[in-house]
């Protein structure tokens, strides 16, 4: 049963985040469209859904629910951002420039936040070349060589994936080419850090898609990322 409590507009986000845990799919998209039909902040209602997802991570981890239950909860969180996208492309406005590389790395299929973080880099002006999931080393290299483009981004949820995203990087480094070779690297995905950025040895991280375009548009600009991510 979909939790109904009291209705009082500040629990709203609360709400989100329980009803997608309990995999209530019609009530979190009624909602998200009550929500976005108040003027809610479309950003603040994909952070929302981001944390029911990350709970239904823990209850899989718990052995409370079976991969199933995280398939479910993609399925969830792909139709609330077919509901929130068209909005959030309307609101976005295409100021900046710039190519992005992105991919999700070698073992590795959790795709979700990684197309959140390419259409909201979209939205803001940026071409982004989307080379889908289970990215081999010599793949990112191919596409480097080929595209030349001014970011690497690198997704990957799992923790095996940080070998394979320091393994893509070593090999971004190894390139002759020395313009390629300096191409700065930002990862990405729910469960990167600091640590995981200076072990894969990538100029910066963002476990949210948002924060992750600003990033990107400061190292456009040759500012440089001290690699923490700020809030
Ligand atoms: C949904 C899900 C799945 C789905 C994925 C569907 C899909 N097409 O992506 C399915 C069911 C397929 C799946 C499979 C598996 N999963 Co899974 N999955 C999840 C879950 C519940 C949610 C992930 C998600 O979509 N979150 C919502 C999005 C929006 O958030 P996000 O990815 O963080 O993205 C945001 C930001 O990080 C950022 N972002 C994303 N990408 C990028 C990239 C860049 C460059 C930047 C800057 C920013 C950025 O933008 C987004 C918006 O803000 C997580 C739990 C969690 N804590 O995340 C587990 C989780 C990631 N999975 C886990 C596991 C173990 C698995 C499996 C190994 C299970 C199994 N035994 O088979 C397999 C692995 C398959 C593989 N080889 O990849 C573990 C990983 C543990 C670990 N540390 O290694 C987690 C953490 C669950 C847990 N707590 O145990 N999974």
């Amino acid at each position: 049963m979909p939790m109904r409590p009291e209705m009082n507009a500040s629990d709203d986000r609360q709400l989100l985040v329980e009803n997608l845990l309990e995999l209530n799919e019609d009530f979190v998209l009624d909602l998200v469209r009550r929500r976005m039909e108040a003027g809610g902040d479309l950003l603040q209602i994909i952070e929302d859904a981001q944390e029911g997802m990350r709970r239904v991570g823990l209850r899989y981890e718990q052995r409370q629910y079976y991969i199933s239950g995280m398939m479910m909860a993609g399925e969830i969180f792909r139709e609330v951002m077919e509901l929130v996208q068209p909005a959030l492309m309307h609101q976005a406005q295409a100021t900046a420039s710039g190519h992005i590389l992105l991919g999700t790395v070698r073992g590795d299929i959790h795709d979700i936040g990684k197309s959140i973080f390419a259409a909201l880099l979209r939205s803001h002006g940026f071409t982004v070349t989307d080379i889908g999931v289970d990215v081999p080393p010599e793949q990112f290299i191919a596409e480097i060589q080929r595209l030349q483009p001014d970011i690497l981004g690198l997704a990957g949820l799992l923790t095996v994936s940080y070998d394979s995203m320091r393994k893509t990087i070593l090999k971004v480094r190894q390139l002759d080419e020395p313009m390629l070779a300096q191409t700065p690297v930002i990862i990405g995905g729910g469960t990167v850090n600091a640590m995981v950025c200076r072990y894969v040895e990538a100029e910066s991280w963002a476990t949210d898609a948002m924060y992750g375009v600003q990033l990107c548009k400061q190292m456009m600009h040759g500012g440089k990322s001290d690699g923490s991510q700020a809030g």
